[in-house]
């Protein structure tokens, strides 16, 4: 029992060793020019493609992934378009034409530089046409597909997996421009049904498409300068009807990019937006805070922005700088417990260094109110990246299910992209999920998949679906989690097309998955956990049709079972081995003495 107990505090021990480290040169492989823009399945092999803006803002590339380090690489045949006259504001992938295969929205501003703020000027919309392998660049730079004011949401008005916008036109007014399978018919601009006038949407903006009252119908919610509106999404005309107003949180001067994360885990959303009470003469932050709206009120979360040497710490925010000109937030769950944390960009009040840190999810102490939980900032856990970052982002690396970091270091003239890799061992399970569109094409329908193997595409990325799933933890009590896929596109959310839940450490099946989307839903009951779950949700309207892929990862805890429990066997083979020769011995000098008996008896 001894040896087992040293053999396991061995293995645990090799293990444990913390390895948290910077995977730059193995994730980038020398190329880190690319500033990270969006994430999405470019040439369907399951693989999370990053979606870069790079030549001062002028040109987007793909980096495929692989599986093989380098893990983040250019294509053979560079996947780059170039914008010469204008300057790329965000990238938003999608099927923009209902072929299965993934195209690229790009908007662009005809600004100079990075540091004209001149929000007035127009967006200007392309759509490039992609192909399994590659892509078509727009030809026409002076003649974009729409053009508006601040940049579209992403989300699908028609639920016909062919992805939607929403914003602003010309004349400020609000509109959904419908795309269909025919690229050479201009797409169709509906105004948005409402019968009194409201307010302009504010720019930047963090309107979100996603399922708020639990119909499976995904919603609107929508940010104007003085506060957020919900609009319930419906099967039918009106596709979108006004529900209510929620005021922005008092007392704030200004309003960061609002998030929405299951902060209790109770199986509902909560809206989370960062605040600064004061803005200061040159317009960046102060006295950050961090708020969520439930029941009806605004709740500041008491996040110490105090680091351990006393230094109080602001959101980060600058005009006209990359990444940092509004303050947003990104959540995940970093340590796998369950709760969502969040990644955010800081700095010393009045000190021109911003650097990205971990807020994790903990129980609050107090002055929470009603509300259970908070934010702490982990100062080191994203070291070595401590000195001078504009952006940090969930990834997950190496498919493990464990949510690593891409990041943007900035030492004040340079920005370059970085790795982290979270290899913090938490030992704890997760599930993932992963909702595509379903859609397929006859033209291409086999491409070279994950393992060697042909594997369908099934179309790409989709905003608005809602996963949640509820399990038993290993105290015994109910467990409820929640999470919109791709709610918010715009101003680099860099939102992942998948969903990571955290498990925690448990050995319990999960007992259920819920994917709903366009008024239907699926669940499908005991996952294992560690499982990579695929949804395939066609046809649309014929939940009981729909399809997942499951792909297991076997969790490092059965593996360490595995290995102890064959160190056991080999241990009693050992000891069955020696016993069973001593008692042959045994046997041995027993038989001899009996003959000596016999002998002695016989005489
Ligand atoms: C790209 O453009 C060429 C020439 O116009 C066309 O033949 C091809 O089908 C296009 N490919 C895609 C993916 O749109
Ligand atoms: C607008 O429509 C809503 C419901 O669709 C209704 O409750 C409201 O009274 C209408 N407002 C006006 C000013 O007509
Ligand atoms: C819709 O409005 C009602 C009444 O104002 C409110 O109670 C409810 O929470 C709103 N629904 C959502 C999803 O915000
Ligand atoms: C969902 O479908 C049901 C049945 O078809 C319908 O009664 C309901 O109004 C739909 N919900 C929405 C939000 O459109
Ligand atoms: C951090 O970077 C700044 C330049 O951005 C440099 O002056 C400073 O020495 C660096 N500090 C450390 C500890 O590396
Ligand atoms: C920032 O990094 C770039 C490239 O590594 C370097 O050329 C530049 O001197 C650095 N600037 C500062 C202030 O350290
Ligand atoms: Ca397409
Ligand atoms: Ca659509
Ligand atoms: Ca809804
Ligand atoms: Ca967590």
């Amino acid at each position: 029992m001894k040896g087992i107990r040293t053999f396991i505090c061995v293995v645990t021990m090799l293990t444990l060793r913390t390895l948290a480290s910077d995977i730059t040169p193995l994730v980038f492989g020398g190329f880190t020019e690319g500033m990270p823009a969006a994430f999405g399945d470019f040439n369907s092999d399951e693989l999370t493609d990053v979606f870069v803006v790079l030549e001062n803002n002028k040109a987007v590339e793909i980096l495929l992934a692989h599986e093989e380090e380098p893990l983040l690489r250019q294509a053979k045949d560079r996947l780059r378009c170039v914008f010469s006259n204008s300057h790329i504001t965000s990238v938003v992938p999608g099927d923009f034409d209902g072929d299965a295969l993934m195209d690229v929205m790009v908007t662009t501003t005809f600004k100079r530089t990075e540091q004209d703020t001149d929000t007035t000027s127009l967006t200007n919309v392309y759509i490039l046409w992609g192909g399994a392998n590659h892509l078509n660049c727009t030809t026409d730079e002076d003649s974009p597909v729409i053009q508006m004011i601040g940049q579209p949401l992403a989300m699908d008005y028609n639920q016909d997996m062919i992805i939607d916008l929403f914003g602003q036109n010309k004349k400020k007014e609000r509109m959904f421009w419908i795309f269909n399978k025919d690229r050479s018919v201009a797409h169709t601009a509906i105004p948005m049904y409402d019968n009194i006038s409201r307010e302009e949407l504010s720019r930047p903006h963090a309107h979100a498409f996603l399922d708020l009252n639990h119909d499976y119908m995904a919603d609107l919610f929508i940010t104007t300068p003085t506060q957020f509106e919900v609009w319930l999404g419906h099967e039918n005309e009106p596709k979108f009807t006004y529900n209510n107003t929620i005021k922005h949180p008092e007392n704030s001067k200004i309003i960061g990019q609002s998030l929405f994360v299951d902060v209790e885990l109770k199986g509902s959303m909560d809206l989370v937006t960062p605040v600064c009470a004061e803005q200061q003469s040159n317009g960046n932050c102060k006295g950050a805070a961090l708020m969520v709206y439930s029941e009806g009120q605004w709740i500041n979360l008491q996040v110490n922005f105090k680091d351990d040497a006393g230094n109080l710490w602001q959101f980060y925010l600058k005009q006209g700088s990359r990444y940092t000109n509004v303050i947003t937030l990104r959540s995940g769950d970093f340590n796998m417990d369950g709760y969502p944390d969040i990644l955010a960009t800081l700095a010393q009040e009045n000190v021109d260094h911003p650097q990205s840190f971990l807020l994790e999810n903990v129980a609050c102490q107090s002055g929470c109110g009603k509300f259970k939980r908070s934010y702490a900032i982990k100062w080191t856990a994203l070291s070595p990246f401590r000195n001078g970052t504009a952006m940090a982002a969930f990834f997950d690396f190496y498919q493990d299910g464990i949510l690593d970091c891409i990041l943007v270091t900035y030492n004040g003239t340079h920005y370059q992209a970085g790795a982290f890799k979270n290899s913090l061992d938490y030992d704890a399970n997760f599930i993932k999920v992963m909702v595509l569109t379903g859609l397929t094409n006859k033209h291409s329908q086999m491409i070279n998949g994950r393992v060697g193997k042909k594997r369908r595409t099934y179309g790409t990325n989709l905003p608005g679906p809602s996963i949640s799933y509820k399990t038993t933890t290993q105290e015994g009590n109910l467990r409820h989690g929640v999470s919109p896929q791709m709610p918010q596109s715009a101003h680099f959310s860099l939102n992942l097309p998948y969903t990571i839940f955290g498990l925690g450490r448990t050995p319990n099946f999960v007992d259920s998955v819920t994917v709903g989307l366009s008024n239907n839903s699926r669940c499908w009951t005991q996952i294992i956990p560690n499982s990579q779950m695929v949804v395939i949700p066609w046809p649309v309207n014929q939940a009981w049709k729909w399809k997942a892929q499951l792909f297991v990862t076997p969790s490092k805890l059965i593996l360490m079972s595995v290995a102890a429990l064959t160190a056991v066997c080999g241990m009693i083979t050992v000891i069955i081995g020696v016993l069973h020769w001593k008692e042959r011995q045994e046997d041995k000098k027993e038989r001899l003495s009996e003959s000596h008996r016999f002998h002695f008896d016989a005489m």
